[in-house]
Formats: C-alpha cells, structure tokens, sequence
C-alpha cells in the first residue's frame, strides 16, 4: 500500500510476524530491535521476498538518548511515518511481590511503559508530517486484568492501557489515530525470556492448551490498519480459546 511503517521490537514475535504482514501488502518498514544480526536478516528477507523499502535501526528502547538521536537522524526518504507499533516490550520473573527481583521490575518498567513513551514522543513528529497517522500500542490482556506473581508486568500494561487512552485524546487534534491490543497467551520468545532461557519452564506456560500464535495478532494490528481514516478500532481483547 506504499505507506511507511515503523515497528518495535521486530526480531521476533509478534513484531517479526507483523512487519511480514505489511511487508506482505507492498508497505514500506522502519524496524526496530537490539539484535542487530537478526534485523538486518529480516530486513534483507523482505526487500527481496517483497520488493520493499525496509530500514533497520538497531537500538535499545529504554535509551532515551538513542531513541531520540536515531530519529534526529533518520534518512530524508524515511522522514513521513504512517504508522507507528509499538509492540516492543517484555516480561521478566513470575515471582510473588515480596519476593520479585527489584532489577526485573526496573527492566519491565523502563521498556513497557518509558521505551514505549520515549519512542511516541521521538516518532510523533514524522507522523504529524505525513498529516494524520496511526499509533498501535501491544499491550496484554495483563494490561486489563492482573494475576498472581504478574505484579509489575501487569502494572506496566495497565499504564500501556491508560498511555493509550490518554495520548488518543491529546492526538486526535493531529487526526492521529490510537489503538491499543491486548492479546492473551500467546507462544513468542516472549515465556522464553520471562524465564531467562529456561526451556522447560517456558514451553509449560502453552501446556493444557492451544496458544496464540504471533500471526493471530499480526493479522488483528493489519485489519485495524487498513480502516479508513474515519474508522478507529480503540482497543480489542484477543484470548485464545
Ligand atoms: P518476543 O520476546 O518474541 O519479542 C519481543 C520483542 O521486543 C523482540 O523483538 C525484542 O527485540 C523487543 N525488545 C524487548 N526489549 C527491548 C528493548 N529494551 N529495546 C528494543 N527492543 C526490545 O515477545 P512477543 O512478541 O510475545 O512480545 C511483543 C509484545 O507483546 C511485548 O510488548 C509483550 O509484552 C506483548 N505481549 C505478549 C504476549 C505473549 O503472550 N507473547 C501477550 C500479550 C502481550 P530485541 O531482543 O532484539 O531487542
Ligand atoms: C503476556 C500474556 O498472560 O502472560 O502479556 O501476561 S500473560
């Protein structure tokens, strides 16, 4: 659709899945992750796969001074966004409050809720330029209830939820659109890393049922994508069965 994407958090998951998807309609992509190697494969995969324009930033978003200078110096070509998605984020640990790791805390929180504010604020302004725009935040069905031993996970999906609704009042006076989704189980790395690699512990979270998978989600952010500037799906709630 010729439009420009910018996606956080696309080296794996849901962001992996969701740059494809658009990749797949002939739209251009800005995508992000810390892993550098793995971005630019995927970069590499989808210009020749699809014909697109894809620039990869390598950069950690809960560095404030990265985020901001990566889109200071964005290359001329790139500088009008249609869509921003903010999907990077994680958990870490699944421990009761009084025994949680204070680091995973300041980890969650400095990714899920600042990275997600800084990068807003960084990429606002190039979506402001392409006159309207369109902002899809991944928050969680943790952002919309909480669990035992969610604590400061759920805490930082329930500020996605209010970051959400907030910056869809404060945006509308741009015509900037703002979605939030909230998916549900879902098998990414995601359980991966909340255990900090342990295998066995992560592949018991999907067990006793069937999970989302990462192109679930991609196709929902895609559907709420392709609406006409009039039509703003606000927020949706995707479980699995
Ligand atoms: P993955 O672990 O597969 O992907 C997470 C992505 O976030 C990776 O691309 C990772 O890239 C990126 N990321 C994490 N921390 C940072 C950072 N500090 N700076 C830049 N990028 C970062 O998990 P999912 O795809 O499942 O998760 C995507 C989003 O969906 C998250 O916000 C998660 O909270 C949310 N979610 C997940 C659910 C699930 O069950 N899987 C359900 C509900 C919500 P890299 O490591 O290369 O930096
Ligand atoms: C991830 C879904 O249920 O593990 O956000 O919190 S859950």
């Amino acid at each position: 659709m010729n439009r420009t994407i910018f996606i956080t958090g696309a080296t794996s998951g849901f962001g992996k899945a969701i740059a494809e998807k658009f990749a797949a309609i002939g739209d251009h992509l800005i995508i992000t992750g810390r892993r550098k190697a793995r971005l630019e494969k995927l970069s590499n995969d989808m210009q020749k796969e699809f014909g697109i324009k894809v620039l990869p930033l390598n950069f950690d978003v809960r560095d404030k001074d990265s985020v901001f200078r990566e889109m200071q110096n964005l290359p001329e070509q790139w500088r009008s966004i249609d869509i921003l998605i903010n999907n990077a984020g994680l958990a870490l640990g699944r421990d009761y409050f009084d025994e949680a790791n204070l680091e995973d805390w300041d980890t969650m929180l400095d990714t899920n809720v600042k990275g997600l504010l800084y990068v807003s604020k960084a990429v606002i302004p190039f979506l402001k330029k392409g006159g309207g725009g369109h902002i899809v935040n991944i928050g969680s069905i943790a952002g919309k209830e909480v669990y035992e031993k969610g604590n400061a996970y759920c805490a930082s999906k329930h500020a996605v939820d209010a970051i959400s609704k907030s910056m869809r009042i404060d945006l509308l006076r741009h015509g900037i659109k703002v979605t939030v989704i909230h998916p549900g189980a879902a098998e990414t790395e995601f359980s991966l890393v909340r255990f900090k690699g342990d295998e066995t512990v992560a592949k018991s979270v999907y067990t006793g049922f069937q999970p989302l998978i990462a192109n679930d989600i991609a196709d929902v952010v895609l559907y709420c994508a392709n609406l006409p500037d009039h039509v703003c799906i606000n927020e949706l709630t995707i479980m699995p069965t």
